[in-house]
C-alpha cells in the first residue's frame, strides 16, 4: 500500500510554508482543498488497542503510582482508550532490580519523568507488591502492558525471577516481555565498541532460554530498538524459526533530537519527516513477512526529555494526531507515546502529590481514539499546502474524516462527504501555546453542502 495513494500532498506549497512557517495564523491567506473519500476501499485495520502510552520502568519503584488508588490517572487513561497498551521500559529498565523483599518505607520519589540518559540512576527496586498494584491499575483502565526486563545490565537470572512474578500477577493483562531497551544503542555503553546485531541476537536467545525455562508460557516482543532497522529485520528473520513465542515486533520513533540541539523547532516538527515512512516501511514489511504485528513501542517529538516550547505546545498535539494516523496508514498496530512525571513531551503531566493534567499532546491522541477499531479507507486530499493532512476511516456505525491543518492558513475543504452528525475540533490560542489547547465535541457540524473550514493550526474530525 502506498501512502501517496490516499494522502495527497502537493509539493509547490512546501516552499511557501518553509519561507514563512510560523506566520501568525490571522495574517495568512486561506487555501482550499478537495477531500475525496472512497468508502469502499479499505486500506488498513486499526486495532482496538492502537492507543498507547509508555512509562519508565523506574516508575514501578513507587508502588502507589500505578495502583487502584490512583483513580485520577486511571480516569485519564480511560478517557484515551478503554483498551490501550501501557509499555513499561525506557532507559531506566536497565537499572531495575527485582526483589521479593517489600520496601519498609515509602518510595524515595513520587513520579518519574522520561529518562534523559544523562542523569542519576540507581538500582530501582521492583517488588511483587508493585506488580500487584500495577495489575489493579490495568484492571481499572482496561489496558494491557508490554513489560521491559533488564537485559542491558542484568543479571538475567534476576530478570527471569521478575518475569515469573510478572507473569503470575499480571496474567492476561500482560501482552509480552521485552528484553532490554534500545539494544542498538548499547555500543560503548553497556557493551563494547564492537557490539553488533549478531552479538545482540546471541544474548537475546540465551536470555530468552533462561526466561522460558522459568516461565514456559512467556510471550515476547522486540527488539525495541532506537532506530537501527537492521536489528528489526534481523530479529524478524531470527525469531521466525526459533522463537514462536515472539508475538510482536517493536521499535521506537522520535521525530527529532536531542533536545537542546540547534534546529529543534516547531517548524521542523510540523514538516514531513522522510525517515518516518522509510523506516516504518522496513519495520512493517519485516514484521508482516513473518506474520507478526508491528508496534511503535516508544516515541515522541524529541528525545532527551523533549524540547520546551515545542514538545509541550499545540504543535505537539497536531503533530501527534498526524503521526499516529500516518503510522496506522502504513500498517502499524499501535503507538506508545513516552512520558511520565512533568517531562516536556509527556501527554499526561503531574505527580501523585500534585495531581494530573492533560498536556496538549493528550488532546492530539484523544482525537485519534475514534479511529481505534476502525478501518482506514482511501482518501485523497488535493491541497496546495502539504501541511494540511487528511485521513478517513469506517467503523461499524459511521465514516470518520479528519483534516489536520498544521499550516498557518485556514483551509476551506470541499468533500465528497455529504453529511456528518458530530464533529470534534482540536485547537488552541497559538501554535506555541502550552495552555488553552482544547478538544471539543459538538453535535452541530461544520459540514455545509459538502464543505467545511478548518482553521489554521487546528484539526477537525467529522463523523457521519
Ligand atoms: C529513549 C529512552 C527513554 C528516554 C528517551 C529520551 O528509551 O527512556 O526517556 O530516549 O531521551 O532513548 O527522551
Amino acid at each position: 500500500m502506498k501512502r501517496r495513494e490516499f494522502l495527497s500532498t502537493a509539493s509547490a506549497a512546501a516552499a511557501f510554508c518553509l519561507a514563512s512557517p510560523l506566520l501568525r495564523a490571522q495574517d495568512a491567506a486561506p487555501i482550499s482543498g478537495t477531500l475525496t473519500i472512497d468508502e469502499f476501499a479499505t486500506l488498513a485495520a486499526i486495532p482496538p488497542d492502537f492507543i498507547g502510552l509508555s512509562y519508565e520502568s523506574a516508575q514501578l519503584a513507587n508502588p502507589a503510582f500505578f495502583s487502584a488508588e490512583n483513580t485520577a490517572l486511571i480516569a485519564l487513561f480511560r478517557e484515551l482508550s478503554d483498551q490501550g497498551v501501557l509499555r513499561l521500559g525506557g532507559g531506566t529498565s536497565e537499572f531495575t532490580a527485582f526483589t521479593t523483599e517489600e520496601p519498609p518505607a515509602a518510595a524515595p520519589f513520587d513520579a518519574v519523568g522520561p529518562d534523559t540518559s544523562k542523569n542519576v540512576k540507581s538500582d530501582t527496586p521492583i517488588t511483587p507488591g508493585s506488580l500487584r498494584n500495577l495489575r489493579a491499575f490495568l484492571d481499572g483502565t482496561g489496558w494491557r502492558c508490554l513489560y521491559g526486563l533488564n537485559l542491558g545490565r542484568g543479571p538475567i537470572s534476576r530478570a527471569a525471577e521478575e518475569a515469573f512474578y510478572a507473569q503470575q500477577i499480571l496474567g492476561s493483562s500482560l501482552i509480552a516481555f521485552q528484553l532490554g531497551n534500545e539494544p542498538d544503542a548499547w555500543r560503548n555503553r553497556y557493551r563494547p565498541a564492537t557490539w553488533s546485531y549478531a552479538d545482540y541476537w546471541k544474548e537475546w536467545s540465551a536470555a530468552h532460554a533462561v526466561i522460558v525455562a522459568r516461565v514456559p508460557k512467556a510471550k515476547f516482543a522486540g527488539p525495541d530498538v532506537s532506530n537501527k532497522m537492521p536489528y528489526v529485520t534481523g530479529f524478524a528473520e531470527d525469531v521466525k524459526g526459533s522463537a514462536p513465542d515472539v508475538v510482536m515486533l517493536t521499535s521506537h520513533y522520535y521525530a527529532m533530537g536531542p533536545a537542546g540541539a540547534p534546529g529543534i523547532t516547531i517548524d521542523k516538527l510540523l514538516s514531513t519527516d522522510p525517515k518516518l515512512e522509510r523506516d516504518l516501511q522496513i519495520a512493517i514489511t519485516a514484521a508482516h513477512g513473518v506474520g507478526l504485528p508491528y508496534r511503535m513501542s516508544e516515541g515522541n517529538s524529541c528525545w532527551n526529555g523533549g524540547q520546551p516550547g515545542v514538545s509541550d505546545t499545540l504543535a505537539s498535539a497536531l503533530w501527534v494526531a498526524d503521526m499516529m494516523l500516518d503510522f496506522a496508514s502504513l500498517g502499524c498496530a499501535g503507538v506508545n507515546l513516552h512520558g511520565g512525571g512533568n517531562g516536556f513531551y509527556t501527554p499526561i503531566a503531574g505527580t501523585l502529590a500534585e495531581g494530573f493534567t492533560r498536556r496538549p499532546e493528550y488532546f492530539g491522541m484523544e482525537i485519534i481514539k475514534h479511529f481505534a477499531g476502525a478501518e482506514l479507507i482511501r482518501s485523497k486530499l488535493d491541497c496546495t499546502n502539504d501541511r494540511v493532512r487528511a485521513y478517513a476511516a469506517r467503523n461499524a456505525k459511521s465514516t470518520l474524516a479528519i483534516v489536520i491543518n498544521k499550516s498557518n492558513q485556514p483551509a476551506a475543504i470541499h468533500t465528497t462527504l455529504r453529511h456528518a452528525q458530530k464533529q470534534w475540533l482540536l485547537t488552541g490560542p497559538a501554535i506555541d501555546a502550552k495552555q488553552g489547547v482544547t478538544l471539543a465535541e459538538s453535535g452541530a457540524t461544520a459540514l455545509r453542502k459538502g464543505a467545511f473550514q478548518v482553521p489554521a493550526y487546528s484539526a477537525i474530525l467529522l463523523e457521519t
